[in-house]
Parts: structure tokens; C-alpha cells; sequence
């Protein structure tokens, strides 16, 4: 396995829409496998290929506590969303170090294929169903910054540049 190197803002990668999976082989289960391993080195409770360099819709999750149950998914597409929102904290490996609050579907049904090329389909809430959102949203380009107001959106990449400003004069 191997970590890989991360995309971060304003990489092209990340606004560009993923293209399907048309196979699942084993470059694609050494993907997830790197991927996971990239996940938990950051550490990140989810992963999107894009994130890594490669524009395929491939996610990685795993929120549990002890980081022992990953989630591959392999073409991920929501197929049912609640219709009560929450708004909740957001981060994201791309935007290092940004937080915001973000509304999204409490609940979301997502189908997928598994790293067999098996179709399978699982319900989630509270933060795996964020999470799950966030990570299909990397696969149509979207960040969580395009999720905020415009004034927020700015105000997090302020944020972003003078951290980075910070970072490069240390
Ligand atoms: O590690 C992450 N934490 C997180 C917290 C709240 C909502 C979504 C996430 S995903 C993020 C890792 C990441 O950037 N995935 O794309
Ligand atoms: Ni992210």
C-alpha cells in the first residue's frame, strides 16, 4: 500500500466531474487500498479519488472510532435524501485547516458497487451520511465552500491564504 499525495485548492482535479468505473479490477481495489491508507495517514474520515490525482468516482470512508471498518464504494450515487436538513461542521483535506458549518439532508440512501464489482445499497445518518454527501460531492466537483454562502465562501478562503501566507514565511 501507499499514501498518496493530496490535491489541495484550487487544483483543476477538483472541479472537474469524475468519469465512472467501468471495471473494477485490481488497479481499481489497489486504489481503495491506497486510498484508505492515505485516508487514515492524513487523518480523514473519507477520500475521494479526485483528491488523489485520479478523476474516477471512487470514495473511501470510515468514521468509526477506532478507524476499523473502511467503506469502498465505487461509483456512488445517492438515491434517496431526507428532507430535513442539518447543518453541521465541515472540513476537508483539500482546504487544510478550514472548518465551516454545512447544511445538508440529515439522511441519504446511497447505492454503489463494492471493490467485488457487487452492487449494494446502505442507509445512512449523522455524520457517515455527511460524510458520504461530502465525498459524492468530490465527485461532481463540488468542495464544501461551493455549499456556503458566497460571503462565508470568502471568507474561508481568506482564511485558507493567510494560513498558507503563514505557513510559507515559518
Ligand atoms: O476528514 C474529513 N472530515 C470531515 C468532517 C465533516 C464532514 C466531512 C468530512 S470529510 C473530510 C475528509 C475529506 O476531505 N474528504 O473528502
Ligand atoms: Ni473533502
Amino acid at each position: 500500500m501507499a499514501v498518496l499525495r493530496i490535491r489541495e485548492y484550487p487544483d483543476p482535479i477538483l472541479k472537474r466531474p469524475a468519469e465512472p468505473v467501468d471495471r473494477i479490477d485490481d488497479t481499481v481495489r489497489r486504489l481503495l487500498d491506497d486510498m484508505l491508507e492515505t485516508m487514515y495517514r492524513a487523518p480523514g474520515i473519507g477520500l475521494a479519488a479526485p483528491q488523489v490525482g485520479v478523476s474516477k468516482r471512487i470514495v473511501v470512508v470510515d468514521v468509526s472510532e477506532q478507524k476499523n471498518a473502511p467503506l469502498r464504494l465505487v461509483n456512488p450515487r445517492i438515491t434517496w435524501r431526507s428532507e430535513i436538513l442539518v447543518a453541521a461542521e465541515e472540513g476537508c483535506l483539500s482546504l487544510p485547516d478550514q472548518y465551516a458549518e454545512v447544511k445538508r439532508p440529515e439522511a441519504v440512501e446511497v447505492v454503489y458497487l463494492d471493490e467485488c464489482g457487487v452492487e449494494r445499497s446502505l442507509e445512512a445518518e449523522g455524520l457517515l451520511a455527511r460524510c458520504l454527501q461530502h465525498e459524492i460531492d468530490h465527485l461532481d466537483g463540488i468542495l464544501f465552500i461551493d455549499r456556503l454562502s458566497p460571503l462565508k465562501r470568502s471568507m474561508v478562503l481568506r482564511r485558507l491564504t493567510k494560513a498558507r501566507r503563514l505557513r510559507a514565511s515559518a
